[in-house]
């Protein structure tokens, strides 16, 4: 494997690089001091194609920075800036096939891996509406997909249930209870996907991982900077966006929290996104999409269980780990707030209706 100093010379950057960012998926480097840089191995195990992740985050960041620039706003700060390599290339990939690429650090400007503040998550809620806002008009049949069935919940079922029947790492006897309430929602979970199919809900470029620390805020303003982590922009659902902020963003306890007494959403934080994402988004809404705003939420906080759930019968293959039984105790997370989400249908109800 090559040296770090030798793969930021492919970008024509010498300065030192440290671990940064909670990130699950790639290994991202601050690179330092000024200017700085982000540097990102890029996770070749799940986006196999990069060419292609790289072509849409190309595309996608031109095409934002264009509206910016319309708006009269700050095109280096408010969305990723690709750097290139010496050679023009969007990222370096060494003799051994691990693949780099660099951003422009977007300075002043901090993620959150949990928000408690309702007016921060406004703000950050609002972001994520101005991206898909901003993506309304781009040519969706030009990207490339990074990630087949992304939020195909049915699918996700159906690799939870594989995951059981091979009890690969030899886990199952220790979930069975997880497990039994997972497969409880079998007819719960394709209100999208059907939607998708029937043409009941629009196909629209969105981000697929809206996770809150995904969005840079400004510490002292507390309004968001820039929509980062543009590796699963694709066609897909305004829900999933919605539904995945919520997830984390409306989270009373982080991902990872093992005491499930302290999990469970803050209707207040739901009500702050619900008012920044519909301010962020527009009129371009749909009323089926406003009725399944408080679904959406559950939806996506199941699937992301369940997958937390599969990699832990799996013996830990997808999300990075800090411990043992780390995507136990995420599932464990996701699951227990899906029950508080369902307890409090009836005012997550309410409040969309009186945000319209
Ligand atoms: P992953 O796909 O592993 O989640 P991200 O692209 O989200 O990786 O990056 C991990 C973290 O690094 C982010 O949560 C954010 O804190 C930080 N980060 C990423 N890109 C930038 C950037 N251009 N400027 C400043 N911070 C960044
Ligand atoms: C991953 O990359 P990161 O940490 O922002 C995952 C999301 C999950 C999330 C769970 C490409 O997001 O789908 O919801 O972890 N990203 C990918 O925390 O799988
Ligand atoms: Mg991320």
């Amino acid at each position: 494997m090559k040296s770090f100093e030798e793969i930021y010379r492919q970008f024509d950057v010498q300065q030192k690089s440290y671990p940064y960012g909670n990130g699950h998926i790639n290994d991202t480097y601050l690179i330092t001091p000024c200017p700085k840089y982000i540097l990102q191995r890029i996770n070749t195990a799940i986006f196999t194609d990069p060419d292609g992740v790289m072509n849409n985050i190309n595309a996608v960041t031109v095409h934002i920075k264009k509206k910016l620039a319309e708006q009269g706003r700050d095109t280096e700060r408010e969305t990723l800036t690709v750097i290139k390599t010496l050679d023009g290339k969007s990222y370096y990939r060494d003799e051994d096939g691990n693949c780099y690429r660099m951003y422009k650090f977007i300075e002043g400007a901090v993620s959150y891996d949990n928000v408690s503040s309702a007016e921060i998550l406004e703000s950050a809620a609002k972001s994520f509406g101005e991206f898909q806002n901003m993506l309304s008009d781009f040519p969706a049949e030009t990207l490339h997909e990074s990630i087949k069935n992304f939020h195909n919940t049915p699918l996700r079922f159906e690799a939870l249930k594989r995951a059981i029947a091979d009890n690969k790492a030899g886990r199952l006897d220790s979930v069975k209870e997880e497990v039994e309430y997972a497969l409880s929602f079998e007819n719960e979970i394709d209100k999208v996907t059907k939607g998708i199919e029937d043409g009941t809900i629009p196909l629209r470029v969105t981000h697929n991982d809206t996770k809150i620390n995904n969005v840079l805020i400004d510490p002292q303003t507390g309004k968001g900077v820039a929509v980062i982590d543009l590796d699963t922009v694709m066609p897909g659902s305004l829900l999933y966006d919605f539904g995945d902020g919520l997830r984390t963003g409306g989270a009373m306890a982080a991902e990872d929290e093992t005491d499930l007494s302290k999990v469970g959403l803050s209707t207040e934080l739901f009500a702050s996104y619900v008012k920044g994402f519909l301010a962020g988004i527009g009129d371009g809404i749909c009323q089926k999409e406003l009725d399944l705003l408080p679904y959406s939420v559950f939806l996506l906080t199941y699937e992301c269980g369940i997958r937390f759930l599969t990699d832990y019968l799996e013996g830990d293959t997808y999300f990075k780990i800090h411990r043992p039984n780390h995507n136990l105790d995420r599932a464990r997370t996701q699951l227990a707030m899906c029950k508080d989400i369902i307890s409090k249908y009836d005012i997550l109800s309410e409040i969309v209706r009186k945000a319209r």
